[in-house]
């Protein structure tokens, strides 16, 4: 059996706000992926900033912190052989006016806004699959190993 991969993907407020979480977490189930862990959340904006640090400084960043704390979002890591690509894939172009044109069955297509507002988000890589869901469910990362203190540590 071809091994499974995680990813960790958002549904973001925009979609939540307009009540899509449920169908988009059906169509993914659909789609093949096993949803493995699940939370509701509202991303602080210090927590955005640090989520998307890797755009700081660029044009759009302001605004894409303020749309991610504007509501609360769906965090959730999905399982499936190749779910990194197979998610980007199944939400579609990042801009949803191109999604729209390209792919009109993508979930971007569907539920997106706007050129910010693109109601979901994957993971682009195997290591930032790692760091995010370490970001969102640090339970499921295992505990580092620590001995108990021997008496003389004290
Ligand atoms: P994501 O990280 O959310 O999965 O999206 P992505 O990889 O497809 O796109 P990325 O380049 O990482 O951009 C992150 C998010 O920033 C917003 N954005 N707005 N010109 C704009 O207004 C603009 N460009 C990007 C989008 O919400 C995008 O998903
Ligand atoms: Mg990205």
């Amino acid at each position: 059996m071809a091994e499974l991969e995680k990813t960790l993907a958002l549904i973001k407020p925009d979609a939540v706000r307009a009540g899509k979480a449920q169908e988009i977490m059906q169509l993914i189930e659909l789609n093949g992926f096993t949803i493995i862990a699940k939370q509701k959340m509202q991303l602080t904006k210090i927590r955005a900033e640090e989520f998307y640090g890797e755009h700081k400084g660029k044009e759009f960043f302001p605004k894409l912190v303020n749309f991610m704390t504007s509501g609360p979002i769906w965090a959730l890591v999905l399982a499936k052989p190749g779910a990194i690509l197979a998610w980007r894939a199944l939400m579609g172009p990042t801009n949803v006016f191109k999604a729209r044109a390209e792919q009109p069955k993508c979930l971007r297509a569907l539920y997106g806004t706007d050129g910010t507002q693109n109601a979901t988000h994957g993971s682009d890589s195997p290591a930032s699959a790692s760091r995010e869901i370490k970001f969102f469910f640090s339970a499921l990362s295992p505990a580092p190993v620590t001995e108990p203190a021997a008496a003389a540590d004290y």
